[in-house]
């Protein structure tokens, strides 16, 4: 029987492309030259995607493929696919949820030690010659003990509490609703309220359009000129325009994000800060974490072309 014929939207490792190459007929649409052309020719007979969470299918993507059937997704980030258009042709889609939660929560935590504590200046302190030539290095802000928040509650933002906990933090956080095992840990509705009383704030919620812009103007200013914003979700969760303004102004204090409108290309504007720490999109970058991770995407598509119940289905 012939092999399915598979569209992957960006490179694999090894350890997955094998895998994938033994099992189906495989198409690097990120190797072509000419997209539409290359849609053109083999999208009629695209039976699944393989993705990233962050690249996705478009509504205009799935309607050029008439026998698509599943789109696996590489991440536990889902928003980059068109779900109104799977629903409405019965596509399946599945997601990587829980063998990324853990690394991405310590990325989080990381980012914020590394930034209150001025880890990459202090770097440069040491290899540049200032600390023989200046002396001591300028004096940081301490992390245990301080205020943080928690913008989404879900796996990650729990992990992200759970090692905040072990800091002697005050902890809260904002959801659609109470979550009841968040002991210890204060609730506040309002994200607003939330980042008014945090020195911390991480955001870790799922990106949806009902999302875009949560940590709006008026959040990043409620932060204040001594609060950090820490982002391990999705660009568009924040108002970035309103975020830049702030880390130039001092109306925020700083920033550590792994994640970008239009990443990998960022607003040059990011570059030309010193209170900002940048970070390529790489919390769940870990060798660990991404065997696991294709490991997922490669057993959502077997289980799906054996007809068996799918692993960790999103729709
Ligand atoms: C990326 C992610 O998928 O899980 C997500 O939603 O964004 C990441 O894990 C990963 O960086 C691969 O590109």
């Amino acid at each position: 029987m012939a092999k399915p014929k598979i569209l992957l939207m960006g490179p694999y490792p090894d350890w997955d492309l094998v895998d994938l190459e033994n099992r189906y007929a495989v198409h690097k649409i990120y190797e072509a030259s000419d997209r539409h052309a290359y849609i053109s020719e083999h999208g009629p007979n695209i039976r699944a995607i393989a993705t990233r969470g962050e690249l996705g299918a478009s509504a205009a993507l799935i309607q050029n493929l008439p026998k698509l059937e599943i789109i696996s997704v590489y991440g536990v980030g889902y928003d980059a696919v068109d779900l109104a258009s799977c629903r409405e042709r019965g596509i399946r889609v599945t997601n990587t949820p829980d063998v990324l939660t853990n690394d991405v929560a310590d990325l989080g935590v990381a980012m914020m030690l590394c930034q209150s504590r001025g880890m990459i200046g202090a770097e440069r302190w040491v290899t540049d010659g200032s600390w023989a030539a200046k002396g001591l290095y300028p004096l940081k802000r301490r992390v245990w003990g301080r205020r943080a928040g928690v913008l989404g509650l879900g796996r990650i933002g729990f992990e992200v509490a759970k090692r905040l906990r072990g800091f002697d933090m005050d902890i809260a956080y904002s959801d659609v609703a109470e979550k009841p095992h968040a002991e210890g840990m204060t609730f506040v509705a309002d994200p607003v309220a939330l980042a008014e009383r945090s020195d911390f704030l991480f955001v870790t919620l799922a990106a949806s359009a009902a999302t875009r812009h949560i940590v709006s103007r008026d959040v990043i200013a409620a932060l204040g000129p001594e609060g950090m914003l820490i982002n391990i979700s999705r660009a568009s969760n924040i108002d970035e325009e309103a975020l830049l303004d702030a880390l130039g102004s001092g109306v925020l204090g700083a920033a550590a994000l792994d994640v970008f409108e239009g990443e990998p290309k960022l607003n040059p504007r990011f570059l030309a800060l010193d209170n900002v720490l940048l970070q390529p999109h790489h919390a769940s970058g870990t060798v660990e974490t991404r065997k696991a991770m294709g490991q997922l995407v490669r057993d959502n598509l077997a289980a799906h072309f054996a007809g068996a119940p799918l692993i960790t289905p999103v729709i």
